[in-house]
C-alpha cells in the first residue's frame, strides 16, 4: 500500500485530494476527479472575475433567472464555465444551478449531482466587491444508467457527500468539506494552484461580529428585532457585505453569525437550500459551527423543489443558539 504523507501547509489542493483518497482504499477517484474539475472552473472564473473591470464583461446582459432577479453577465459565463467543466469531466449525471431553471442532465452513467451557485453575490460584481461560487455534491439515489429522477436531486443537506465555495476576494480561496473537517486553500496566481493555507479550520464557539441586512428591520418578526438589539448592547460589530460567500467566510474564521431572516416581503427569506444554505451549513457544521432556518437544522431539511428558499442563522455556535433562543 501506497505511504500516506499527512499533508502540511503549502500542499496543492490536487495532492491533498488524492491524499485524501488513499485514506479510502476503495475509492474510484470519480469523487476526487469532480472536486479537481470544479477547482479548475473556479480557476477560470477567477481570471474572468479578475478581468471584470476590464473587459466588457460586466452589467446586466438584460435577462432574468428564474428567481425574477437580473442576470449579471459573468452569471451568464460562470454557469456556462461550470457546467462545461463538469460535462468534460463526465463525473457527474446531473447538475442544478441557480441560474437555470431546469436539471441539466449530463453523464448518466455517474454517481454524482452538484447543486450549485456558479456565482454568487452577484449584485456585486460591477462594483469590484467580493463575489462567490458555492457548490454542493450528492450521491444518486437511483442506479447509473437509470434516468436521474427528482429524488436523487431532493435529498436533505446531511447526505451532501461533499461542499464547498470559492471566494473571489482580496486572494482567492477555495474552502471545502467531504465531512472530515475543513480545510481552505488560497489560489497561488503564479503557480496557478490552490495551495493549503488553512488546515483543519475550527470556527470560534463564540463571536462578536453579526452580519444581517438591518434595512429590512422594520420588516423582520420581532425575534430578529430582538436578537438585533441584544447584538447592538453587546457592542458587537455589524459586517454585511451583501455577498453570502464572503459575510460567512468572515464569520467562519474571525467568529459570528450571519442571519438572512424570513420578512414580510421575503416568506421564505431569500437564499436557496439546495446550493446556498445546504453547502455552507455542511461547512458550518464540520468546523464546530451551526446551521437552523429559525426552528430546524438546515441539513434536515426535506427540499420539495429545486429552487427552494430558506431563512438561514449561520455560524458561530454560541451566537446561533442565542439567536435561536429569541424564537418560541
Ligand atoms: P444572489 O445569489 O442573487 O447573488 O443572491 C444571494 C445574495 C447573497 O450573496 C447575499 O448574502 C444576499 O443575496 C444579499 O441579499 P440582500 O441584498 O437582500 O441583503
Ligand atoms: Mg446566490
Amino acid at each position: 500500500m501506497q505511504k500516506i504523507i499527512a499533508p502540511s501547509i503549502g500542499t496543492t489542493l490536487d495532492r491533498f485530494i488524492k491524499n485524501r483518497q488513499l485514506h479510502f482504499p476503495y475509492a474510484t477517484g470519480e469523487l476526487s476527479q469532480l472536486l479537481q474539475d470544479i477547482a479548475l472552473a473556479c480557476k477560470i472564473l477567477n481570471r474572468d472575475v479578475n478581468k471584470a473591470g476590464l473587459v466588457d464583461i460586466n452589467g446586466d446582459l438584460g435577462n432574468f433567472n428564474i428567481q425574477g432577479e437580473a442576470q449579471q453577465k459573468l452569471d451568464v459565463i460562470a454557469d456556462d464555465r461550470m457546467i462545461r467543466a463538469l460535462t468534460n469531466g463526465g463525473q457527474v449525471c446531473a447538475i442544478l444551478s441557480e441560474e437555470r431553471d431546469e436539471l441539466i442532465e449530463v453523464n448518466n452513467e455517474s454517481h454524482y449531482i452538484v447543486a450549485m451557485d456558479p456565482l454568487d453575490g452577484s449584485s456585486n460584481i460591477d462594483v469590484g466587491v467580493s463575489i462567490g461560487t458555492i457548490f454542493s455534491i450528492y450521491r444518486r439515489l437511483s442506479e447509473p444508467g437509470e434516468p436521474v429522477n427528482t429524488k436523487d436531486v431532493l435529498q436533505k443537506g446531511k447526505n451532501q457527500i461533499a461542499a464547498g465555495y470559492v471566494l473571489y476576494g482580496s486572494s482567492t480561496m477555495l474552502v471545502y468539506t467531504t465531512g472530515y473537517g475543513v480545510n481552505g486553500f488560497t489560489y497561488e496566481p503564479s503557480l496557478g494552484e490552490f495551495v493549503l493555507s488553512h488546515q483543519n479550520i475550527r470556527s470560534p464557539e463564540n463571536g462578536k461580529i453579526y452580519s444581517i441586512n438591518e434595512g429590512g428591520y422594520r420588516s423582520f418578526e420581532n425575534p430578529i428585532r430582538e436578537y438585533i438589539n441584544f447584538c447592538k448592547d453587546q457592542k458587537y460589530s455589524a459586517r454585511y457585505v451583501g455577498s453570502l460567500v464572503s459575510d460567512f467566510h468572515r464569520n467562519l474564521i474571525k467568529g459570528g453569525i450571519y442571519i438572512y431572516p424570513k420578512s414580510n416581503q421575503a416568506p421564505h427569506g431569500k437564499l436557496r437550500l439546495m446550493y446556498e444554505a445546504n453547502a455552507l451549513a455542511f461547512i458550518a457544521e464540520q468546523s464546530g459551527g451551526m446551521a437552523s432556518d429559525g426552528c430546524t437544522r438546515i441539513m434536515e431539511i426535506q427540499p420539495i423543489e429545486f429552487h427552494q428558499r430558506s431563512p438561514l442563522f449561520i455560524g458561530s455556535k454560541n451566537m446561533v443558539i442565542k439567536a435561536l433562543s429569541y424564537i418560541d
